[in-house]
């Protein structure tokens, strides 16, 4: 069953009820408080906001694992990625999701903006990551959103190591008279800085509820993903301007085998689609230099997320313009 599919299902078995008595009587919540470890709590917490503001660093903090893959440059994330914390009272699920476009340019940035659409649909409660370099139009769609969300919002002010600290709660006073944020926190993604305050502040708001995934279970998504996102991060990271954008990452072959002495090995084939022909020879670069390196780099990190020797096949196809390519993009998995 592909992901989509089974993130589906999970959804269908939710509870309809599975929400709501964190707003019941105070009778209620003294009960919650006493029976603390007789009761399960749960729910969806979806993070969003533009790109690059930090988003997939906070996620990876708050499950403790590398799971959204990072760069220095925008709209790195293009899925909605679960990342599952699983206590034995409790179970989050979070989910990463695109940087919200305000003008999308291709079918792609499009669907991406969807794919965020959604999570205003199954959050239990939303994090709407802003960051201290960050300015917003007081007229911009996705804060008018943010006021009609039916969860509540907490307000994740990032990347506070850059400014002063009065700078940032000048900035935190201005975002709270612009939208009703249920709560308001000033953190630093990066450095961990205020993220230990989030989970107790998260719990409480999250309602009883049963265990979605198997308590081990971190993510939705397969090794597969990972691995194409792996080799898209070291893409974003050693091309630049259009080029990493233009890219996109199949994976062909994925065949777990042995070496010769007996250790795990991983046979990998992927392609990496461009958008533009003038893209493939800067891909490949002078006598084949640049693939190299980035097989090179992409391997090594394979190597420690699957904890396997890695043989890795690298081949480099023209799509022209995917971006806006509706079976394309079927294919890599961006329509819903
Ligand atoms: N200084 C500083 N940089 C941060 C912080 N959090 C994240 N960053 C950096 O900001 C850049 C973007 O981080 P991401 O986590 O990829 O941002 P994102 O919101 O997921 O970006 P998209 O996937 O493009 O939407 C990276 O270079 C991070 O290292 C922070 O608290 N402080
Ligand atoms: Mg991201």
């Amino acid at each position: 069953m592909d992901a989509d599919r089974r993130e589906m299902n999970d959804r269908k078995a939710r509870p309809k009820n599975a929400g709501g008595n964190h707003s019941a009587p105070g009778h209620v919540v003294l009960c919650q408080r006493k029976f603390k470890y007789f009761m399960h709590k749960s729910g969806f917490v979806n993070i969003i906001g533009r790109p690059n503001v930090g988003k997939s660093t906070l996620m990876n903090q708050l499950v403790g694992e590398r799971m959204s893959i990072i760069t220095n440059k925008p709209q790195t994330t293009r899925h909605r990625i679960f990342g599952i914390l699983s206590g034995d009272d409790f179970q989050i699920v979070f989910s990463d999701t695109p940087g919200f476009i305000r003008q999308p340019s291709y079918r792609m940035q499009e669907m991406m903006n969807r794919s965020v659409n959604t999570t205003f649909e199954d959050a239990d409660l939303m994090l709407f990551v802003t960051e201290t370099q960050e300015e917003y139009d007081t007229e911009d769609p996705l804060l008018e959103r943010l006021k009609t969300a039916g969860a509540p919002v907490f307000l994740i002010l990032n990347k506070i190591d850059l400014v002063s600290a009065e700078r940032a709660e000048q900035m935190a006073e201005q975002w709270r008279a612009l939208i009703p944020f249920s709560k308001v926190f000033l953190i630093s993604a990066l450095k961990g800085t205020g993220v230990s305050e989030l989970l107790p502040a998260i719990l409480d708001v999250l309602p009883e509820g049963p265990e979605y995934y198997p308590k081990d279970q971190l993510t939705d998504r397969a090794e597969r993903f990972f691995v194409s996102e792996i080799i898209r991060e070291k893409i974003l990271e050693l091309y630049h301007q259009e080029v990493p954008y233009s890219c996109e990452v199949s994976i062909e072959e994925f065949k777990e085998t042995e070496t010769k002495e007996g250790l795990p090995l991983a046979r990998i084939r992927a392609e990496i689609y461009v958008a533009r022909k003038t893209h493939k020879p800067i891909l490949i670069g002078k006598d084949g230099e640049a693939i190299k390196k980035l097989g090179s780099e992409a391997r090594k990190s394979i190597e420690i997320f699957l904890d396997s020797k890695v043989f890795l096949e690298l081949h480099v196809k023209v799509r022209d313009n995917w971006r806006d390519d509706e079976n394309a993009l079927k294919r890599f998995g961006y329509s819903q």
